[in-house]
């Protein structure tokens, strides 16, 4: 009886075991940024209360952005149409967390649409120029939700969305889709889903993350992480998206800014942060900040060490328990010869 009840501790083990993994893989589900942290002087909601017509908006926009109650469309499928919409009030935060929502959709055919969004942090706000209906020369940082190749002989696939810091001196080369001065990126279907798509830009002791979300599934995925990056404080965000001969419905559904509550030095909190030239000093490390003290951020999914990694746990408990049951079997039937 005694294995017997150690079996059926080991069997009801097992289900609790994959219960535990469960929570685990549930835990690194969580898409919301923690509300308490979110920051509504920088953030873009519904239904965009005041967006346009109160001078006292934090928001301005430009161009051929239309603000409707549901979505602020920044350009239509039209051909040749630019538009920009623009926080008011400059970041002061050192670690931010920003989440776009939103949607890029048309009746274009498979590369017969364009050109794609940029989301910016930088200096200069409302600055129209040739970049996804921005300045080109910009100062900060840039992030391209690019919907056509440009470059011909671009052996990626299309969307595809990149990342850049840039102090002013070098122009995004637009027939090159960026590419000499991207930082990152990845491939990403995000256009004409049933269903809104998601960015996440994490900006946090030097270390630059970018994560999507196209599945619908509040899920990210990571598409850019790198260390090294330097950026000010003081700069503004805003989106832009342009067409030219093709186009597309460039619609931003919402941003959301949050804080991150992270600690520096007092070395690090004694310089002016507002100082700071854009920069990336690409030979350190991205992984060199791994410390998350905030744990208000989604993790990111287990990678495929972190699940061999449990799953090889759960084998040697279930080892363990079979072990253990035998040496206890084998006891049992030595003190069982003993009494016979
Ligand atoms: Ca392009």
């Amino acid at each position: 009886p005694i294995i017997g009840r150690f079996f059926l501790l080991c069997a009801r083990l097992i289900p609790l075991l994959f219960l535990l993994l469960h929570f685990t893989f549930v835990q690194c589900d969580i898409t919301d940024g923690n509300a308490e942290h979110l920051k509504r002087e920088h953030s873009l909601m519904k239904p965009y209360q005041g967006v346009g017509s109160s001078p006292s908006s934090q928001w301005d926009f430009w161009g051929s952005t239309l603000v409707t109650s549901s979505y602020v469309r920044l350009t239509p499928d039209e051909r040749s149409k630019q538009g920009s919409i623009w926080n008011t009030v400059p970041v002061y935060l050192k670690d931010w967390e920003m989440h776009i929502q939103y949607k890029i959709h048309g009746s274009g055919k498979k590369n017969l649409h364009g050109d794609g969004i940029a989301i910016w942090y930088t200096k200069d706000r409302l600055h129209p120029g040739p970049v996804f209906g921005s300045n080109a020369k910009f100062h900060g940082l840039a992030l391209f939700v690019d919907t056509y190749p440009n470059d011909e002989a671009a052996d990626r696939s299309f969307p595809y969305i990149s990342a850049m810091v840039n102090n002013g001196s070098l122009p995004y080369d637009h027939g090159k889709d960026g590419r000499n001065a991207e930082l990152g990126g990845c491939s990403s279907e995000i256009r004409n889903k049933d269903h809104d798509t998601y960015l996440a830009i994490r900006y946090s002791k030097g270390r630059l993350t970018v994560m999507v979300d196209i599945d619908d599934k509040n899920e990210w995925k990571e598409c850019i992480d790198i260390g090294g990056v330097r950026l000010p404080t003081g700069y503004y965000f805003g989106a832009s998206a342009a067409t030219g001969d093709l186009s597309d419905n460039h619609d931003i559904i919402s941003m959301k800014m949050y804080q991150l509550m992270v600690e520096h030095s007092p070395d690090e909190d004694n310089l002016d942060w507002t100082k700071i030239e854009p920069s990336v000093s690409l030979l350190k490390s991205p992984k060199d900040n791994i410390d998350d003290p905030t744990g208000n951020f989604r993790s990111t999914p287990l990678t495929g060490w972190k699940v061999f990694l449990l799953l090889l746990c759960a084998l040697l408990g279930i080892v363990v328990c079979g072990v253990v049951g035998a040496v206890v079997f084998q006891k049992r039937q030595e003190r069982n010869k003993r009494f016979y």
